[in-house]
């Protein structure tokens, strides 16, 4: 008697465990993200483990590992309850994206991925406007396609590029676009077309129109990646010149892990519709180098005009120095150490990007955590870290990281 209750309890017990893990099962919400390599990609996936999504990413296969952004969230697939799970993918190839998006069924979807780079786009124009703007038209196809219109909500990847020529500031979601690249060109056609699919069938189809946003981990080619990055080495004897391009270009620059989550409440909302996403300060390009020299103790001032702009020191703050483990030795006043060269300018330029977050604020409810001194200094202690460890290796003779641009 006594062995068949207890059966029957342990019975109980098991099935209403698995009840309980069949209706986590159920509540848990499943994202995919293309471009999951990416800046972007990596903090969202971040933010919607944390959240208790179940994951997948779109990767495209490298002849070497791509995925250092998100090593730390590797999960090994052969156990049991992974979250994330990652499938060879690319935004060009229409049956990979609709057999994947079949096997996930995802509730949402964030296209990220793309060719992401502005005055790169001049040079692959073709490619961009394929990965850029046909790979979103096939996401929502596949969507569609799929008879998925109902269950799987679409976040496009839309961007302050589309402004391009300045027609009117602060950007709102009511600023007539004028796009200057061919990356803006290609995103303008996503842009319009995940409207149209929302329209033509009823689909859970929006874009987030983002500003520039950075963090320790943006791509080295961006220009504030670029600049955090050489000071470093700079203010550590391993570089003596930072090169850039249009030092008068005005960004409106906020952090990526903030951006992310504005991705997120665009699609929690009852209503699909479209959101700018920006901190509503302007900077140039000039003064974030003078921002991220200060943050290691050096000033810079610049004098001369057009190619003929240089940055010299003007001050060094030697107490902030020492107490940093820079190199002192190597930084003297008067020393040029930012130049102008005129290869980084781009054929047609956008010269002023602001925006105007007031719809995200009131809306979706959405807030900074971050503003751009803030992330000036999380960009600059990181680069200096991994600068120093650089060094480290560099000293003991082992190989150290490329510095291509
Ligand atoms: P990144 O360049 O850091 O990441 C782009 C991602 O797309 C990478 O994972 C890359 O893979 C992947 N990718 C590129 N081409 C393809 C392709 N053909 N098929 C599949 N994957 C591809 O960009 P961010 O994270 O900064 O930006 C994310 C998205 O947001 C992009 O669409 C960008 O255009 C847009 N955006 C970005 C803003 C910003 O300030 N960061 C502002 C507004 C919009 P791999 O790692 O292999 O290269
Ligand atoms: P952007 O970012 O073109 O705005 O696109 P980037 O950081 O490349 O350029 C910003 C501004 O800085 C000027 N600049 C330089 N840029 C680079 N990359 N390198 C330089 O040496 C340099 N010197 C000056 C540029 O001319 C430009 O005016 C980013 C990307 O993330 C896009 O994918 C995204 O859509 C937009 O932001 C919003």
């Amino acid at each position: 008697k006594i062995f068949v209750g207890t059966a029957i309890k342990a019975q109980i017990i098991q099935h209403s465990i698995l009840h309980q893990h069949l209706k986590r099962h159920k509540e848990m919400k499943v994202a995919l993200i293309t471009g999951i390599t990416g800046q972007d990609g990596a903090y969202l996936a971040e933010f919607l483990l944390k959240k208790g999504y179940e994951v997948h990413g779109l990767k495209r296969r490298s002849s070497l590992f791509n995925t250092d952004r998100i090593d730390h969230l590797y999960q090994d697939p052969h156990e049991e309850g992974v979250k994330l799970k990652l499938h060879f993918g690319d935004l060009t190839d229409s049956t990979n994206l609709i057999r994947l998006i079949q096997e996930i069924q995802p509730d949402e979807i964030y296209n990220l991925a793309a060719m992401s780079h502005v005055k790169v786009s001049f040079d692959t124009p073709e490619y961009t406007a394929n990965a850029d703007g046909i790979g979103t038209l096939r996401i929502l196809e596949a969507v569609r396609l799929l008879g998925l219109t109902k269950k799987t909500r679409v976040y496009q990847a839309s961007t302050s590029e589309l402004y391009g020529l300045v027609q009117a500031v602060p950007q709102s979601e009511t600023t007539p676009f004028y796009p200057r690249s061919p990356y803006a060109v290609a995103k303008m056609y996503a842009y319009w077309i995940t409207v149209n699919y929302r329209e033509a069938y009823d689909m859970y189809a929006c874009n987030g129109i983002l500003f520039n946003h950075e963090s320790p981990i943006r791509g080295e080619t961006f220009v504030t990646r670029k600049i955090t990055r050489a000071a470093a080495k700079i203010a550590l004897g391993l570089q003596n010149c930072l090169y850039l391009g249009n030092l008068s270009a005005q960004r409106d620059w906020g952090h990526a892990k903030d951006y992310v989550e504005a991705m997120w409440l665009i699609l929690q909302q009852e209503k699909p519709e479209d959101f700018v996403i920006a901190t509503g300060i302007t900077t140039t390009v000039r003064d974030f180098v003078r921002m991220t020299f200060a943050e290691l103790g050096i000033e810079v001032e610049f004098s001369g005009k057009d190619e003929h702009e240089k940055g010299v020191i003007i001050d060094i703050d030697t107490e902030k120095v020492a107490e940093l483990g820079l190199d002192l030795d190597s930084l003297k006043i008067g020393q040029t150490i930012v130049k102008v060269d005129p290869k980084y300018f781009r054929p047609t330029e956008v010269e002023l990007l602001l925006g105007d977050p007031t719809k995200a604020k009131t809306k979706l409810g959405w807030e900074l955590k971050y503003d751009l001194p803030a992330l000036v200094k999380d960009m600059v202690h990181s680069d200096l870290h991994l600068m120093k460890k650089d060094q480290y290796l560099k000293k003991g003779g082992y190989q150290t990281m490329n510095y291509f641009e």
